[in-house]
Parts: C-alpha cells; structure tokens; sequence
C-alpha cells in the first residue's frame, strides 16, 4: 500500500531543486574525475570517534594527495635500526623502500648499525638519500628496540630540525610490497597492530601493572598500535620519543620492563596523544598470518623470522 507522505530523498545534495551552483558543481566533477570521493567501504571503519582518518585501499585518491604534497616539496626521513644479526634484513627493507616508499618524493633513509661496513650497496633514485649512523650493540634485544626512542629523540634533535618535514620510524625486519605514501602522512600517526585489529580492546596486550608508566587501565585504549610503525611532524614524533623514552628510563631505575618494551610505553603515548592519522594494518601486515578480505593490499609486512637465530638472548 502506498503511504501519502512526501518521498524524501536519502541523499539531500540529489534533491529536485536543481540551481545553477549544482550544475556548475556537476561540470566541475566531471572534468576533475579525481574530486570523486573514494567508493564507500563500509567493511571497514575509516575513521575515528576523534575524527582521525583510518586508511585502507579504496578511501583515498593517491593521484590527488600526491599533486598536493609534490607542490609542497616535503622531505621525508625513516629511521631504521639494524643492530647485529638484524643487518641481514636490511637489503630487501632498502630494495623495496626504493620501489615502494615515497616513490618521487625527497626521502632520506637513516640507518642505525653497529656494523656500518656491512650495509648494503642499494641504488637511490635522485632525491633520495641514504644516511648510516653508529650505534651500540647490547646483549639484550629488549634494550635495542627499546632504545630506539632515545636515538630517535637526539636524531631529531640533532639533525633534522631545517630540512625533513616528516619522519616514519620502522622495523627493519619487514619489506615493502606496494605503495606507502603521502596518504600515511599526518602529525601524528600510528598503525594499528595485524595481531588485534578484530579484538575487544579487553584482549590488547597493554601493559596492566598499575606501578609501570606505561599503564592502561582496564576499559581504556582506542587501539593496539604497533610499535615497528610510526611517524608524522617532527615536533610530535620528537614529543612521543622524548616521553616514551623518559617513561622506559623511569621504569627502568624501578625494575620495570614494559610488558612490549617501547610498544607498550607507545601505546599509553597514544592513549593520552590521540593520532591524527591511524594507518589500517596494511601498512604493518605479518607474513605469517592469512590475509583477511577486507586487506585488499598489504604495503608493508614483517618477515617470517627465527628469533632463536637472530636475538642476542
Ligand atoms: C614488536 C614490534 C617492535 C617492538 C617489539 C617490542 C611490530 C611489528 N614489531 O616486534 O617494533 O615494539 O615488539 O620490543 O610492531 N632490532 C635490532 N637488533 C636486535 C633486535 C631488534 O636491530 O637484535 C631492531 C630491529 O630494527 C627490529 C626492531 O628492533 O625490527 C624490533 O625488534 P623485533 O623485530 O625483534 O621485535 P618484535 O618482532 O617482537
């Protein structure tokens, strides 16, 4: 039977009330194909209740955000660590950054080792910069991830205050497998980890010891962010390194170690720090796990290692 109300249309903007601006908007969009909104997903959630931006394949215009970034001229950095028998990832981590990060973009790779020598010869597209740095080795594994966030900190500190615009800080023990660009570029912005993205926060591994300063309390976390990705402006990864790096150290004098090290003091960083951006977990798949539908491309994954080989203890 059929009701006597008005038909309302759904959508407002394809109202019956056709003005001059709407067709001028119409011949805009049909000379710009690239103004069009991205398919909808609806598999996925792209954004945050903050209002961040969640990005997957298929919500975002690569041709569009780079014309925009290209007229800005940025720079930008990654930070990659390969202490001891991590050196043996750092070839393919080079290779494909090549192929896949920034491509067309100034980038400048920094590589932290302990073995300088043992760094490998890769070719750089012009523009793009390789830049190796020494660093200790340690007996344990948990002190040289965990260091990160102090190297990180001077690093910015000391060097790049004048000439990069954004830094990403990586595990080196991944590859890249397709585009990583100016899409992932914010003032602060995490990925959100392969291993939980489907889990009630009730199952993020956080740290839960109240005495620890990377604590997250029962009922709390937006997400589980990995700690092998993340980046945005200088000022806001120096903020997060600075701090991640003071609370590790604090612990430390206490005899805390956070249950994931600098992950977890990241992720209590981010609780209180919201991302402006968060990358799905395209951006930091693991080759060991399946890939589920709704990762329609997997731009950056940690290899499959054996950890009783490669970790100092
Ligand atoms: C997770 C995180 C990692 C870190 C760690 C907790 C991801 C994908 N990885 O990975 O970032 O938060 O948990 O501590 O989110 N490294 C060396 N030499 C070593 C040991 C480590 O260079 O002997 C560097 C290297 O760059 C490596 C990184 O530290 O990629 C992280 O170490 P990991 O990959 O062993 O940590 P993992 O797999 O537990």
């Amino acid at each position: 039977m059929l009701h006597s109300t008005t038909f309302v249309p759904k959508y407002s903007c394809l109202s019956t009330k056709l003005t001059p601006a709407f067709f001028l908007l119409a011949i805009f969009l049909s000379m710009n194909p690239s103004y069009f909104i991205c398919n909808l997903r609806t598999d996925i959630v792209s954004v945050t209740p903050w209002l961040a931006p969640v990005v997957w394949e298929g919500t975002f215009q690569p041709v569009l955000l780079d014309s925009i970034y290209q007229k800005r001229n940025i720079t930008v950095a990654a930070t990659v660590f390969a202490v001891g028998k991590y050196i043996r990832f750092l070839k393919d981590f080079l290779e494909t950054a090549e192929q896949h990060f920034f491509v067309g973009f100034k980038v400048k790779v920094y590589v932290f080792t302990d073995q300088p020598n043992e760094v490998p010869k890769v070719k750089m597209a012009a523009g793009r910069e390789l830049v190796v740095r020494l660093v200790q080795n340690s007996k344990r594994w948990q002190e040289i991830s965990a260091r990160r966030m102090e190297i990180i900190q001077t690093l910015i500190e000391e060097m790049l205050k004048n000439d990069v615009d954004y830094i990403f800080c990586l595990d080196v023990d991944s590859k890249f497998h397709s585009r990583w660009g100016t899409e992932s570029l914010g003032e602060l912005v995490a990925v959100i980890h392969p291993g939980y993205y489907k889990d009630d926060r009730s199952r993020f591994p956080y740290e839960r010891r109240p005495t620890s300063r990377a604590y997250v309390a029962p009922g709390e976390g937006d997400f589980y962010y990995c700690g092998g990705a993340f980046g945005g402006v200088l000022a806001e990864v120096h903020q997060l390194a600075q701090t991640c790096h003071k609370n590790f150290d604090d612990d430390a004098k206490e005899g805390i170690e956070a249950a994931w090290q600098e992950e977890s003091h990241l992720n209590r960083y981010l609780w209180l720090n919201k991302p402006s951006k968060v990358l799905s977990p395209e951006y930091l798949w693991q080759d060991f796990k399946a890939r589920n539908s709704e990762v329609r491309v997997i731009r950056f994954s940690g290899v499959i290692k054996d950890y009783n080989q490669i970790r100092p203890n």
